[in-house]
């Protein structure tokens, strides 16, 4: 793909050192969304079993995936948590797989200490703390892992954060919690240069404060940090297209691209095919307005 050239693009430094692989993260990278649960929002059931999992991940890779996230825990708005052994049974067979049959990195989309050791015990070589690694022991397991580690901005927990979501201002409160938490991670023993910032779109989030996220993205650019941008078929898709689940890799990719031009460095997404395409149309534009 072509190197990055927009005007919202950050420098973030050094390419990102994944386990044995690097990223370098001057062209926008798609991280493939794997949930191996029964009730994520968009692919809950499809992929649990250990074959189904490693098809859908080997056929992400082939579209276009440069990393592959496997969770084992829905987020969406009313999920109800689950135990750590039905985390780990759930995630650790699959992280086992993929790391040593696919050819890109494997990230754990996880909250929990236990499963972020485990996962990186079975090849996994990032880290999506879709808490902020806010868990218990989660901080000084981080530090101990020493892999990159993608810090997100939630308000409140998935089974209630969607009642009534408010902020002042959100992208200062977003920006500020996710510095924050990035001096905690520091302090722990995270390196500053492992860390990833990502927004949380939809996490505690009106459709209102989502775009406005979206579109003050290079304020949160330019605190630093690569950031790392999932809208991949969620609600504001649906809000803004009136299109089911099945229905929103056109209106997930355009954002995305979007979300792109404005200094994402890596998407989250389950659309992969569409979300490559998009954001080649959108590195293309950005190089010629330079
Ligand atoms: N969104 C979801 C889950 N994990 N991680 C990051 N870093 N950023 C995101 O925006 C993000 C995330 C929610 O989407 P999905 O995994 O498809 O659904 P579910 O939480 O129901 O498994």
């Amino acid at each position: 793909m072509e190197r990055a050239a927009g005007r919202h693009r950050p420098q973030t430094g050094d390419p990102l050192k994944v386990g044995a692989r690097t990223l370098d993260l001057a062209t926008p990278r798609i991280m493939g969304v794997l949930n191996v649960t029964p009730d994520s929002f968009s692919d809950g059931g499809r992929f649990t079993g250990l074959d189904a999992a490693l098809e859908r991940a080997r056929a992400m890779v082939e579209e276009g995936a440069d990393l592959i996230d496997v969770g084992g825990e829905s987020t969406r708005p009313g999920a109800v948590p689950v135990a750590e052994g039905e985390e780990l049974a759930r995630v650790i067979p699959v992280i086992e797989r993929l790391a040593s049959e696919l050819p890109v990195a494997v990230s754990v989309d996880t909250r929990k200490p236990a499963v972020m050791r485990a996962a990186v015990d079975a090849g996994a070589t990032m880290i999506n703390a879709v808490d902020a690694l806010r868990t218990e022991g989660a901080l000084t397991a981080a530090a101990s892992l020493g892999v990159p580690v993608c810090l997100m901005h939630m308000q409140g927990e998935p089974a209630t954060m969607q009642r009534e979501p408010r902020y002042a201002d959100v992208v200062a409160e977003v920006g500020a919690f996710l510095v924050e938490r990035a001096r905690a991670a520091e302090q722990a023993g995270v390196p500053a240069d492992a860390v990833l910032f990502d927004p949380g779109i939809g996490f505690g989030k009106t459709l209102a404060h989502n775009l406005e996220l979206l579109r003050r993205l290079p304020e949160l650019a330019r605190l630093g940090r690569p950031l790392v941008v999932g809208v991949s078929r969620k609600r504001l898709i649906g809000d803004l297209t009136g299109r089911p689940l099945e229905a929103r890799a056109v209106g997930s990719a355009v954002a995305a691209a979007f979300a792109v031009a404005r200094g994402a460095c890596i998407v989250r997404a389950h659309d992969v095919a569409a979300t490559r395409d998009a954001l080649r149309i959108a590195m293309a534009l950005a190089q010629e307005s330079r």
